[in-house]
């Protein structure tokens, strides 16, 4: 069944500490400054972000500095540190991130250097290039003073060493009330949830917009396999103009459609963040919805005012807010029931 316009009621598990907002916002304006992360865990990385923007910091230092928190966080099986490696073992990271006027940097399939968001802003701000992969990638990081570490944690290599029992490939799908930690019923041994990238996007006192993404992409993927997180205008999109975008999820068939670009030129026509969002969705699924059915992407979008929204395939997509006077995690509108 197909589900239009759905109100959500249920509450999403989260600290005492924060308010919860039963429902879904769809448009909702807020004063800047303003962050918006994917995920409940997006708050732990809005809560730093908050630390610049509250002192009229620039949403590009904010945006960063939240990334950087996930990234360290060796709990989280699906950003930087910590992160679940591919099918050779090899703990593969992508990022980028994104300004008002344009300028971007990303890293794809970079290894041993754990705050790739980092190394992406160092791409955009001292080359002349967008992107750099691979062992070019972490030479340029290693020369510019990052520490080369290893990335691969006791647990992770456990799970790997799990997974290569069955050795079979298989995004899982998020479900509700799951946090990244939790076991999914019945995926396959040593598996979690493993596709939950943050996309973080910020609007600063100045009116300024930026956004960063980062991941250690689908779990046990192919070594060499990149997704939508890093690639400009798929797994993020800016435009001071008009708003910003982020996904998570299935990064091959964002790509397809070059899904946060697409929701920002959405937005362009004069959609809501929260519509643009749910029309991209809706295409995904009106290309292939027997393969959509299967897996879960979201979007997450601001526009320059500061109005946000989002949007899910699937029941499970959640994402964090921070203004100045509310913090909170707000479960995502989804397509399928
Ligand atoms: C990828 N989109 O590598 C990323 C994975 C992820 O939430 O989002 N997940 O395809």
């Amino acid at each position: 069944m197909i589900r239009r316009d759905f109100l959500k009621t249920s509450m999403l598990a989260i600290p005492a500490t924060s308010a919860t907002i039963p429902g879904t916002v769809n448009q909702s304006f807020a004063n800047k400054p303003i962050v918006i992360s994917t995920w409940d865990f997006g708050k732990a990385a809005n809560a730093e972000a908050w630390k610049i923007l509250a002192r009229n910091g620039r949403a590009l230092d904010a945006v960063e500095q939240g990334a950087k928190v996930p990234e360290a966080d060796e709990s989280n099986k699906t950003v930087g540190y910590g992160g679940y490696p591919d099918r050779d073992g090899r703990v593969t990271l992508d990022a980028c991130i994104m300004d008002e006027n344009g300028n971007c940097g990303s890293v794809m399939a970079l290894e041993h250097i754990k705050h790739p968001i980092s190394v992406a802003r160092m791409v955009m701000e001292k080359t002349p290039h967008v992107i750099l992969v691979g062992d070019g990638a972490l030479q340029f990081a290693l020369q510019n003073g990052f520490k080369k570490e290893n990335l691969l944690t006791p647990d992770s290599e456990k799970a790997w060493k799990e997974w290569l029992k069955q050795a079979k490939y298989e995004p899982v799908m998020n479900i509700e009330n799951k946090t990244y930690q939790e076991p999914i019923p019945g995926a396959f041994p040593g598996s979690i949830d493993n596709h939950d990238t943050i996309g973080i996007l910020a609007l600063d006192a100045m009116g300024n917009l930026s956004g960063g993404c980062t991941t250690s992409g689908m779990a046990f993927k192919m070594h060499g396999r990149v997704g939508d997180s890093p690639v400009i205008g798929a797994g993020l999109f800016v435009d001071g103009e008009i708003g910003a975008a982020t996904s998570t999820g299935v990064g091959e068939e964002v790509i397809r459609c070059v899904g946060s670009h697409l929701v920002v030129e959405y937005m362009r026509q004069g959609n809501s963040p929260r519509e643009a969002c749910k029309k991209v969705v809706e295409r995904i699924a009106k290309r292939d919805m027997e393969k959509a059915k299967k897996i879960q992407i979201g979007f997450l979008a601001m526009d320059k005012h500061g109005n946000y929204g989002a949007y899910a395939l699937q029941k499970g997509f959640s994402y964090a807010v921070k203004t100045n006077d509310k913090e909170v995690v707000i479960p995502g509108e989804y397509f399928f029931e």
